[in-house]
């Protein structure tokens, strides 16, 4: 059966746009991947562990919603080969990348597991997943935390579309 889930991409090392742009063609290109719909891109300050740091470089952050037939586990392994296709290598937690793809929710599945916990536990405070997730489908809700354009008025001071 067919889900539709929301996926987060972002980087703050190389040329943004274009590993963004690319990596949401080879996501289209998997065999049970349909793109519905993207987001506008969004840039901000890096969020470190340590707050957040306007020295590192700025990272450029956009959504996309697709149906899949694949399971979480499995679409999650897809985007972990696409991010070490765009050169991701994980040093730290929080650290610099090229590519990160995160899942937000996957139809209304909820999960906390080692590996993937849905939806994503830290969504709903994150400027660049919230901001973008509301200009590319107002209606949206995020499960728990009600209306992602309600979420995005509190939060859209932090990022900036360019
Ligand atoms: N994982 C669990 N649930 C999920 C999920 N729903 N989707 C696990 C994806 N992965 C999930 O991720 C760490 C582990 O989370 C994985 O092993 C996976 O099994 P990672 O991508 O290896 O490392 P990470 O991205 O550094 O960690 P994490 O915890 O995913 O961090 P976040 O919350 O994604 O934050 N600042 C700006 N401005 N823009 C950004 O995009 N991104 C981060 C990363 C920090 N600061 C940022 C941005
Ligand atoms: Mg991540």
């Amino acid at each position: 059966m067919a889900e539709v889930a929301v996926l987060a991409l972002g980087g703050n090392l190389g040329d943004r746009k274009k590993t963004i742009k690319s990596a949401i063609k080879q996501i289209k290109d998997l065999d049970g991947v349909v793109l519905l719909k993207k987001s506008p891109l969004f840039e901000s300050f890096a969020a470190t562990t340590e707050g957040v740091d306007e020295k590192a470089p700025r990272y450029l952050n956009g959504v996309i919603q697709i149906e899949t037939t694949l399971k979480p586990g499995l679409l999650l392994t897809k985007l972990r080969e696409i991010e070490t296709n765009h050169g991701r290598v994980r040093l730290e937690r929080w650290g610099s990348r090229t590519l990160d793809i995160d899942i937000i929710t996957y139809g209304s599945e909820i999960k906390s597991g080692k590996r993937l916990t849905l939806p994503h536990p830290r969504a709903y405070e994150r400027a660049f997943v919230i901001v973008p997730w509301a200009a590319m489908d107002p209606s949206a809700k995020l499960l728990g935390h009600g209306s992602v354009a309600a979420l995005a008025e509190d939060l859209k001071s932090q990022v900036w579309e360019i």
